[in-house]
């Protein structure tokens, strides 16, 4: 069968886009491939993270993951620094991939912004790590959003590089997986901007932990434009927030964003918005519930994450191992 490794920043604030955006589409894989689900805390740590704030974080993607659906008897749910196959085959690869290759990854530019000369080392390097998640596992499919396929090419690159350098055919070249609507979901502030755990205003996102009057009250305030519902995929252009937020619609009820244009045509957007919370509701409701009920039994949480931890090192072990004879690493 066909092995998925995807992960998840521990960094606070789970929300909506990476409810749509990558948990959900991973429930959905389930059936298909074996999967590995990645708290990836040593990612999280490239920009400053509290340290109790991140034992927290941690529990609480795992509880998302849970509440939405992942099956952790079946499949792998563990936290990155548990497993040591992640650290050691980033430095090789910090060893194989190019600094060129590195300073074309926009999500550097992006989170370090103006001030590069402060990020930290780790940030730059991210997409390495990255890499080494997935290929400590031979990974065969990865499910990205659109801001990730980037990574992956690199990762792509790295293992084909690798092979070639060290004359073996090793690593298998990850495929993307990359799922139709709502690959991003926007702020619900700024349509123009990716829904984020990192923005200030909380009113940015519907997060996965929110109960039912705090998405309704995000719903109602979130961003529109003075004119009624569009009625053609050519009348969102220049309508980001109306853009978005049918999307957002379109996901939660797993319909055509067509469709749902069609269906809400001329009308108000105070009308739209109610359906939509009443959808959001309905589907994060539950999560939600589950959510609350899982975080308030870490020893429950740490079981699962113990054992998905032991199940990876299982896997990546041997993989390791090998690479370290390729590279020539003495294991007296
Ligand atoms: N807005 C989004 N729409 C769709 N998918 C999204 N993802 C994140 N934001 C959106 C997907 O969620 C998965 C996990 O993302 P991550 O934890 O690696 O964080 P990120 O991509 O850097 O984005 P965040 O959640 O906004 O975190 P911060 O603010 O900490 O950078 C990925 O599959 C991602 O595509």
């Amino acid at each position: 069968m066909n092995r998925i490794f995807s992960g998840v920043q521990p960094t606070g604030n789970l929300h909506l886009g990476n409810y749509l955006g990558a948990i959900r589409n991973w429930v959905r894989l389930q059936t298909e491939y074996d999967c590995l689900f990645c708290i990836v805390d040593m990612h999280a740590i490239t920009v400053w993270q509290d340290p109790k704030e991140l034992v927290r974080n941690t529990r609480e993607v795992a509880a998302g993951m849970i509440a939405s659906g992942v099956d952790a008897s079946k499949h792998i749910i563990f936290n990155q620094s548990t497993v040591p196959a992640h650290a050691q085959l980033s430095w090789i690869f910090n060893c194989v991939a190019r600094m060129g290759w590195l300073n074309r990854m926009t999500q550097f530019k992006e989170k370090a912004g103006k001030h590069k000369e402060n990020a930290s080392v780790g940030l730059y390097a991210y997409p390495n790590l990255m890499s080494a998640d997935i290929l400590a596992y031979k990974a065969t499919h990865v499910p990205v959003g659109e801001d990730q396929k980037q990574h992956l090419e690199l990762a792509r690159d790295t293992a084909q590089k690798f092979n070639i350098d060290y004359g073996v055919e090793f690593f298998p070249l990850p495929e993307p997986l990359i799922f139709g609507a709502a690959t991003r979901v926007m702020s619900l502030r700024d349509g123009t901007k990716k829904m984020s755990k990192s923005d200030e205003s909380d009113y940015s996102r519907i997060n996965m932990a929110d109960d039912a009057d705090a998405i309704a009250l995000k719903i109602r305030k979130a961003k529109t434009d003075p004119h009624p519902m569009p009625d053609g995929v050519e009348a969102l252009e220049g309508r980001p927030e109306a853009s978005n937020l049918l999307g957002i619609y379109a996901a939660l009820a797993d319909q055509d964003k067509a469709a749902v244009m069609s269906r809400f045509a001329g009308r108000q957007f105070s009308e739209f918005k109610q359906e939509l919370v009443d959808l959001a509701v309905s589907v994060l409701g539950p999560i939600n519930g589950e959510m609350q009920r899982l975080m308030a039994d870490p020893a429950y949480l740490d079981g699962i994450l113990r054992s998905g931890a032991e199940r990876a090192d299982a896997i990546a072990r041997p993989i390791i191992a090998e690479v370290y004879d390729i590279v020539g690493f003495l294991r007296p």
